[in-house]
């Protein structure tokens, strides 16, 4: 299988988030990748590839070109006003309720406005790295059009909680969503995105909630009692024509594993069918693992090669796009796993 990945990925490195209170280092780290690159070369069945450039113009498919054009000065406006030593990170937020909707001038209010959490801080060269992570994206996209069966664009930063102007969830940019529109763009008339992460994708279903060509399904952890805590109930089942083309499968925190785990997995996959998809872009977030650091589900390695097999049953052109996953050690064979299932389902 066809991996692609830069290293200008690396190139975004956060220093701290808040964990209940606590300044800790940022969990979405450059080494993430390099555990999973070196996980993809002892297994010796993958390429690995550098992605093509593909500029701005799709990210504006899925994002406003004020939020695009946000990401891109973010650095530079809060250099010139507050220095170089800390990350860009917002500290105030538009509540629904009781404040405006309008985009402030100052870098504070713009950071506020275009965030939903304090998890998506901004350094000197983020945007490089963003911009790499949806090129990886597009390059897997276009390598299933031009007849891979399967690729895995190894993408850093994540995507999956980036709304069509909003940040957060260590996302800026949706690289699956955008890789989707790609498909759809390039001739798939049917789509579907499977969500695996342990943290139910809001970003992608914001941007297909009213769409009937691209189905969103996602399995996480139970919204009310964890991130991102107001979106991803199961009675979210899309909207005016999109209505019917979402579908979220919570699942309890804590008591998740294959049992609880398998059965939502079939569901999952008899929807993607029965919605007839032309291909599969798959969310793999590896935080529903036993022993991740910040998710609670009690998925093991046997269980990831079981999901990879029978994604691989429904035999549809799949992208793999990395999202989450925080047990470095194991992080780069869980997702190995994963995609060994796909390749191998005898083995
Ligand atoms: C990003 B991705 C819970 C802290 C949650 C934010 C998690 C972002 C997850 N106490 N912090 O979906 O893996
Ligand atoms: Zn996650």
């Amino acid at each position: 299988m066809k991996v692609i990945y830069s290293e200008k990925q690396r190139l975004h490195r956060v220093k701290y988030e808040f964990l209940s209170g606590e300044p800790t280092p940022c969990f979405e780290k450059p080494e993430r990748a390099d555990m999973v690159l070196n996980a993809i070369h002892q297994h010796g069945g993958f390429t690995v590839n550098e992605p093509k450039s593909y500029g701005t113009d799709p990210m504006r498919w899925v994002h406003t070109p004020d939020y695009v054009e946000f990401l891109q000065s973010a650095w530079s406006e809060w250099e010139a006003r507050f220095g170089s030593e800390h990350d860009a990170s917002p500290y105030c937020f538009i509540s629904p309720r009781h404040l405006r909707h309008r985009i402030p001038k100052d870098i504070e209010g713009k950071l506020g406005y275009y965030s939903f959490d304090m998890t998506a801080a901004i350094t000197k060269t983020s945007w490089e790295a963003i911009q790499s992570a949806t090129d990886c994206a597009l390059t897997g996209a276009e390598l299933l059009i031009n007849g891979e069966q399967a690729a895995f664009a190894l993408c850093r930063p994540p995507g999956h909680h980036a709304a069509p102007d909003l940040m957060g969830g260590y996302c800026y940019i949706n690289n699956a969503a955008i890789a989707a529109e790609s498909l759809r763009r390039q001739g798939k008339e049917k789509v579907a995105i499977l969500d695996l992460d342990y943290h139910h994708g809001n970003g992608t279903q914001s941007i297909f909630y009213q769409r009937d060509d691209v189905l969103f399904v996602s399995i996480h952890g139970d919204p009310d009692y964890d991130y991102p805590h107001y979106i991803g109930f199961a009675d979210e089942l899309g909207e005016g024509k999109g209505e019917g083309f979402n579908l979220n499968l919570p699942l309890p925190q804590g008591t998740t594993d294959w049992s609880l785990y398998g059965p939502a997995l079939e569901t999952a996959l008899a929807k993607i069918k029965e919605f007839g998809a032309d291909a599969l872009v798959i969310s793999l977030g590896m935080d529903t693992y036993e022993h991740d650091p910040i998710s609670y589900f009690k998925l093991n390695r046997q269980d990831y090669s079981e999901i990879g097999r029978q994604l691989g049953g429904l035999n549809l052109p799949t992208l793999f796009v990395f999202e989450g996953g925080y047990a470095v050690d194991d992080l780069g064979y869980n997702t190995v796993a994963v995609l060994d299932g796909y390749m191998n389902p005898n083995t």
